[in-house]
């Protein structure tokens, strides 16, 4: 199959449960995969052993399928993809390789948080959609809907679809530039222009007649018609995945033009919609206006009542013959066995499937409405190869003409070759055909895996065929020479040190046999990672040189290699993030099991091996390096969940480190990381994403049990303005109600320090919530101001030996050789000159930084000071002029907390401004004086917690004076004081002026989503608030009894919710918990009962009402630091329980 015309790549999306592995058994067993009776129970795309016990998909896979029809043969690569909220990473890879997506969705439970998100990312990665709308047998058999009422209902969830769809469209329209949208609609007028042309070649090949009728009603084509779904344009199957059932009004259209004698293209047009038959006067019309008329639409009156009739007829009245009777009208034949079968639904699965076969309604659909693998536009190819930073025509000419290989799409081989990787995952080598799992000296991630290892000198499998072969040869010989030697055909009984021989020889053979089956199994459960990928253009073949290239590479740093034409391992050497590979074997991928391919030619979504050593997660492979890297895959939900794993056994800490590295590559989304104590950290999606690694974690990667903590939650440290009511509503009288503040006279909480090593004057604030808000969003460009903003002293500029050259931010810079001349050496004065040298390489490197930011990073950031300045204006007056004060960001120089220079003699430019330098003996300690800030904002004082929205106000900071001596200069030149001490000076003061405020702890929040029907709701409440949670949002879902619940949830809380919510509402209820925001938890951690109503209310020790003392006490437990808690109260001495004593 190399016509990439004939081509589909699609995959499955959807909302967790909606149906999309029971509607990919369908079309599996078309291809005879499964049995057909199977379909849609087995779930075959879920193939691990987790997978098939939770009975949700972990993973997306990829099954090859092909489909014939009109005398032509596709091959539809179908991607199968998890619903969970946990593996949405996992969606996200899948859709890179694929131009189309079949969208489920549950009738009953409609549109939910996840199809939203699906629709998204579809959207956003301009791939086309088509709809199935699953489960239509819930609402015959489970909700009991009417026909009519199951008519409106499938038609409201439709529209729901759409106006998401339409909601999608106006947003895309606003975010683009006027010339984009005039391409788009030139794009799409083209497209309706051509359509159009084919419609009315149609309408001509039938009867004027029917045309008569369709001008009758007055229909009009809508202009954005093709941006929804709708059942007469065919891009929606109504269908149950479990029944095998499934349809397009295309079938019936077809069937009753036959049967009753109608137009073909009418009956498109009126199936679904507002018509119905009339039959006045004998003759049958189809009118428009059933609603009106109070009549049944055409889709109740000819589809919907026909499969009410065959559920009531099998599954209510489960009447025999009746049933045989309307298999007879259908035109299925029952065999003897089903129809004598007791197991009503089976009876009802093969009736269904036989009638209304669910793989061909949506093959036919795939095949019209998805586009093939050679229709990749070239707006899709220019962003895939360029990211939202970067432009097309800023790319090299080289690389731009590429785009015209994805769009030409050709296996030809002159084309050049572009492979995308977009994940790596594991599979057992038994799993791969047998040829391959002999070759067995591969490597897996740079450790060697074959089976040659620990199995030298074991004979093979034919070698021990030869010597039991060996043996029996020498056994017949013995036994005919005993016959020669005495005559008679019993033979010669054997010596004694024959037998000795042969039993040792029997033995030699069991305990290699023993050995070459050990070998066998441990190199058959061995994990060898193969690459999920995609041909764009050109042929691989196994065996094929070429180049990879990891996701940061630029071909700009490697065009030179075009000249030399050929691959070569020596030129890339030293060249960053491209290599040269070698590909092993390509596979055909098919759900469980893999083919071997001769080659892949453009178009193919395939399985590569023998990559694991150079890629970790995503990859592209080209013949030519000046492809530029296929854009990195935008993450659409953030991994929160933190634990620390160890081996149970010390003694295997190696293994669990090659096993993490193992699996940091085979998930896409999970991070590892190795922290500063020594732990190895696993930062997860969710629980559910988490119990998955650490199931692969022990079972293929590292083989070994681990254990793992309870999970690590990260929380923040905020002040907040001072409450005005108390923890019972009540007004607080005095000024001072936190505790800590005591010490300080000051109203407002301005520390002064002043000692040896300097003074300074610091009040915190808290930060308007929508300054951090935008801190938060726009973390990378904050990084890049602060890298692009140093400040140094103008002295230490003419006392080194540099020359800097300034011209505001176009400077350029000489460094001369001498820079680290002076180095290990301990007299004060070069120390000072090596900091002075370090502080000119600073900033030298800034004002590179600078020069190096493009111009569309530049007005990025003009815009981000605008809108921060806007924030800042409404915020008000004391935040006037607060944009231009901003000294740095922090904690890491780009998190949610501001250091403002409020000080009058020291006039430093504000961290917009370009590096320079300024003429004051502050400004030498300028850079110290960050650190200090980062410090302090990276751990504050309650729990060591990184701190958010804190603004620092400096309003004063001087040196100490300068120490009494002869030599004037010496003494300026050395205050006596080192950066260590500014740093340390700068940090304290930053933490005590955050503690002379009402501090707060702030939580990470789930947004969790649920749907419930209505008699298990109260319980479902009951757990959430419980938990600490709020529900944000209700509402009953319309037409059906379910709810969807949306509620905010602390991830501290939700270890273990989804079980509990699982077992109090009877296993109905399943949380999707994504990520949302940070929220301060309106709770003082210092808080004890001291009114008396306070008092009666919570008791004296008030440990059961201090939410936020708990939290901090557990992480400063965790981090090993004090904790202001009595172990033992009203010790008491130990006594028996006996009454008598
Ligand atoms: N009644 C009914 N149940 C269905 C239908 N399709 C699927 N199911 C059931 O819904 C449940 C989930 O089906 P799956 O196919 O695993 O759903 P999924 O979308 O693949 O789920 P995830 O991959 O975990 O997101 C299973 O219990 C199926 O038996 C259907 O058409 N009718
Ligand atoms: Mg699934």
């Amino acid at each position: 199959m190399s016509n990439p015309n004939n081509i589909r790549n699609l995959c499955i999306m959807a909302h967790v449960d909606h149906g999309k592995t029971s509607l990919a058994d369908a079309l599996v067993a078309s291809n005879g995969l499964i049995n057909q009776r199977q379909a849609g129970r087995i779930r075959y795309m879920d193939s691990r052993k987790d997978e098939m016990e939770r009975g949700i998909t972990m993973k997306s896979s990829c099954v090859s399928l092909g489909y014939k029809r009109d005398g032509f043969s596709y091959l539809v690569n179908l991607i199968d993809s998890p619903g969970h909220v946990d593996f949405s990473w996992e969606v996200s890879t899948a859709v890179r390789l694929c131009d189309g997506a079949i969208i489920v969705v549950d009738v009953v439970e409609g549109v939910c948080a996840q199809t939203k998100v699906v629709l998204q990312q579809a959207w956003a990665e301009n791939i086309r959609p088509v709809l199935v709308l699953n489960k239509i047998d819930r609402l015959i058999l489970e909700t009991k809907l009417s026909p009519i009422d199951c008519y409106y209902h499938i038609a409201q969830v439709l529209e729901q679809v759409n106006a998401y769809m339409g909601e999608l469209y106006n947003t895309a329209l606003l975010g683009r530039t006027a010339e984009e949208v005039e391409e788009r609609q030139r794009v799409e007028r083209e497209r309706r222009v051509s359509e159009r042309e084919r419609e009315r070649r149609v309408s001509e090949s039938e009867t004027p007649e029917a045309k008569h009728i369709f001008a009758d009603w007055g229909i009009e084509t809508v202009d954005d018609s093709e941006l929804y779904f709708s059942p007469e344009r065919g891009n929606v199957v109504f269908s149950s995945a479990y029944d095998g059932w499934g349809f397009s009004i295309h079938h019936f259209a077809v069937q009753f033009s036959a049967k009753l004698g109608m137009n073909k293209g009418v009956l498109m047009k009126t199936l679904w919609g507002d018509y119905y038959i009339s039959n006045k006067g004998g003759e049958k019309r189809i009118m428009s206006g059933a609603r009106d008329k109070r009549k049944n639409p055409l889709f109740v009156s000819l589809i919907l009542e026909n499969l009410y009739k065959v559920y009531d007829t099998v599954m209510n009245r489960k009447d025999k013959n009746e049933t045989e009777k309307l298999a007879g009208a259908l035109g299925v034949k029952l065999p003897l066995s089903v129809l004598r079968s007791t197991d009503v639904r089976q009876k009802l699965n093969f009736l269904c499937s036989e009638w209304l076969p669910l793989a061909p309604a949506v093959l036919d659909m795939v095949v019209d409405h998805l586009p093939s693998a050679s229709s990749i536009t070239e707006e899709r190819a220019a962003s895939l190869m360029c990211s939202a930073t970067q432009r097309f025509d800023s790319l090299p000419p080289e690389s731009q003409k590429l785009r015209q290989a994805f769009v030409k799409c050709s296996g030809a081989e002159e084309e050049p070759l572009i492979v995308y990787i977009s994940k790596m995952f594991g599979v057992q080598r038994k799993q791969l055909p047998k040829e391959t799992a002999s070759r067995g000296q591969r490597t897996v991630g740079g450790v060697p895996a074959g089976g040659g290892g620990g199995t030298q000198g074991v004979l093979s499998e034919a070698e021990l065929a030869a010597r039991r072969e060996e043996i029996r040869r020498r056994r017949e010989e013995a036994a005919l020479s005993a016959k020669d030697a005495e005559g008679n055909d019993l033979g010669r009984p054997l010596t004694a040190e024959e037998m000795a021989e042969m039993e040792q020889q029997q033995k030699k053979v069991a305990e290699e046999r023993r050995l070459v089956e050990e070998a066998r199994r441990k190199q058959d459960e061995e994990e060898v990672f193969i690459a999920f990928a995609r041909v764009f253009s050109g042929t691989l073949r196994p065996g094929q040189k070429v180049y990879i290239l990891g996701p940061k590479y630029n071909p700009l740093s490697a065009l030179h290699l075009l000249k030399e034409g050929e691959i070569s391992e020596d030129a890339v050497k030293d060249l960053p993030h491209i290599h040269v590979c070698q590909v092993s074997d390509l596979y055909l991928m098919l759900g469980r099991e893999f083919e071997r391919l001769e080659r892949a030619s453009a178009g193919t979504v395939v399985g590569i091996s023998g990559l694991a050593g150079y890629v970790i997660k995503s990859a592209t492979l080209a013949s030519t390096p000046a492809l530029p890297a296929f854009t990195e895959l935008t993450p659409n939900a953030t991994p929160i969940l933190r634990v620390a794993v160890e081996p149970k056994d010390p003694r295997n800490l190696q293994k669990l480190r090659a096993g993490l590295k193992l699996l940091n590559q085979a998930d896409p989304c999970v991070q590892v990381l190795l922290q500063a104590s020594g732990e190895y950290v696993m930062v997860t999606a969710g629980e559910v994403h988490l119990q998955r690694c650490i199931d692969d974690l022990q079972e293929h990667y590292a083989c070994t049990p681990v254990r793992v903590s309870d999970p690590i939650v990260p929380f923040r440290e905020t002040i907040i303005p001072p409450p005005t009511v108390d923890r019972l509503n009540e007004a607080i009288e005095g000024e001072n109600i936190n505790l800590r503040k005591e010490e300080n006279s000051d109203p407002l909480g301005t520390v002064q320090v002043e000692g040896r090593t300097g003074r300074l004057k610091v009040r915190a604030v808290p930060l308007p919530s929508s300054i951090t808000s935008i801190l938060e969003c726009h973390q990378d460009l904050l990084k890049l101001v602060s890298q692009a903003a140093v400040v140094t002293s103008a002295a230490c500029r003419s006392t080194d030996s540099h020359a800097v050259t300034e011209a505001n931010s176009d400077v350029h810079i000489t460094t001369s050789n001498e820079t680290n001349s002076v180095t290990n050496t301990k007299s004060p004065e070069a120390e000072k000159e090596k900091a002075d040298s370090l502080q000119v390489n600073s900033l030298s490197a800034a004002l590179e930084t600078r020069q190096k930011l493009s111009q569309e990073t530049k007005s990025a950031i003009e815009d981000l000071k605008t809108s921060l300045n806007n924030a800042f204006q409404e915020a008000g007056p004391e935040w006037e002029e607060a944009v231009n004060k901003i000294w740095s960001f922090g904690p890491n120089g780009c998190g949610p907390n501001l250091l403002l220079n409020c000080i009058g003699t020291y006039p430093r430019p504000s961290v917009w401004d370009p590096a320079t330098t300024v003429d004051s003996p502050l400004a030498a300690y300028d850079t110290n004086f960050i650190t200090g800030f980062q410090m302090a904002t990276a751990a504050g004082p309650l729990c060591e917690e990184p701190m958010m929205g804190v603004c620092f106000m400096v309003e004063d900071w001087g040196l100490p004076l300068p120490t009494t001596s002869s030599d004037d200069e010496q003494a300026s030149r050395n205050l006596g004081i080192s950066s260590g001490h500014v740093i340390s000076l700068v940090k304290d003061t930053l933490r005590k002026a955050f503690e002379q405020q009402c501090q707060r702890l702030m939580c990470a929040m789930y947004s969790c989503v649920i749907s419930v029907t209505s008699e298990v709701v109260g319980r479902m409440y009951s757990v959430i608030s419980k938990r600490q949670g709020r529900i944000v949002d209700g509402d009953i879902t319309e037409g059906s009894t379910s709810w969807n619940v949306t509620a905010y949830l602390p991830v501290v809380e939700s270890m273990d919710f989804a079980n509990e919510l699982r077992k109090s509402t009877s296993g109905e209820a399943m949380p999707q918990l994504v990520f949302s925001h940070w929220e301060v938890l309106d709770m003082d951690p210092f808080w004890e009962p001291q009114t008396t109503e306070e008092l009666m209310h919570w008791g004296e020790k008030a440990d059961s009402g201090n939410v936020a003392r708990r939290y901090i006490n557990a992480v400063r437990k965790r981090k090993g630091l004090a904790i202001d808690e009595k172990i033992v109260e009203f010790a008491e001495k130990q006594r028996t329980l006996s009454k008598n004593k």
